[in-house]
């Protein structure tokens, strides 16, 4: 009958090999996530990126009923210093305005709520893109640099017409709103 030795048996002395095979895993795994925090630090400090804060809270059942997102309120608004405050109500299947109308090279606040169910919005190539749900005040800051044209549509599912769901921003020069005389007025493109 073979003894129980006590003691363990080591592995080969050929699994040096898989030892530091091993090691090179860990250094591998831990160089990426050092990587993806360094990404996620870069992309929030130097691009601006970050998550929406959400701790505004709205009523959404009673926005069309006043307030900052009744109807007259919703569009664009611009301050003395030049800079925008655009309020958009997203709902099934449309955000209204359907067209924002905004100052190029000038600060941008887009201001969000939803009178339904959670919706999402992105602006193509910006770095506008942030979910809207209802009870909160989605807010985004932006600078539209040149005058164009861009997409918004709604990319969170929201129901059976979400694919009819989208906006146009468009950037215009900043000279081309109106003076301080009837600033107080929302605008969007139709105005
Ligand atoms: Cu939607």
């Amino acid at each position: 009958m073979a003894e129980i030795s006590g003691t363990a048996k080591l592995p080969p002395s050929g699994d040096k090999h898989e030892e530091a095979s091993e090691r090179l895993w860990v250094i591998f795994v831990t160089a990426t996530m050092v990587l993806l925090i360094a990404v996620v630090v870069f992309t929030s400090v130097h691009y601006g990126f970050h998550p929406p804060s959400q701790v505004e809270t709205i009523d959404s059942t009673s926005l069309h009923k006043g307030g900052e997102f009744s109807e007259a309120n919703l569009g664009t608004v611009i301050a003395p210093d030049g800079s925008a405050v655009v309020r958009v109500v997203a709902q099934q299947y449309a955000f209204i305005p359907n067209c924002l109308v905004v100052p190029a090279g000038k600060p941008v606040t887009i201001r969000l709520a939803s009178a339904d169910v959670v919706h999402g919005f992105i602006v193509q190539g910006t770095n506008v893109n942030a979910m809207v749900v209802p009870g909160y005040v989605t807010t985004v800051r932006t600078t539209f640099q040149d005058p164009g044209e861009h997409l918004m549509p709604c990319h969170e599912f929201c129901g059976i017409g979400h694919q009819a769901m989208w906006a146009h921003v468009r950037v215009v020069e900043a000279s081309r709103f109106p003076t301080d005389a009837d600033k107080q007025k929302a605008v969007s493109c139709a105005s």
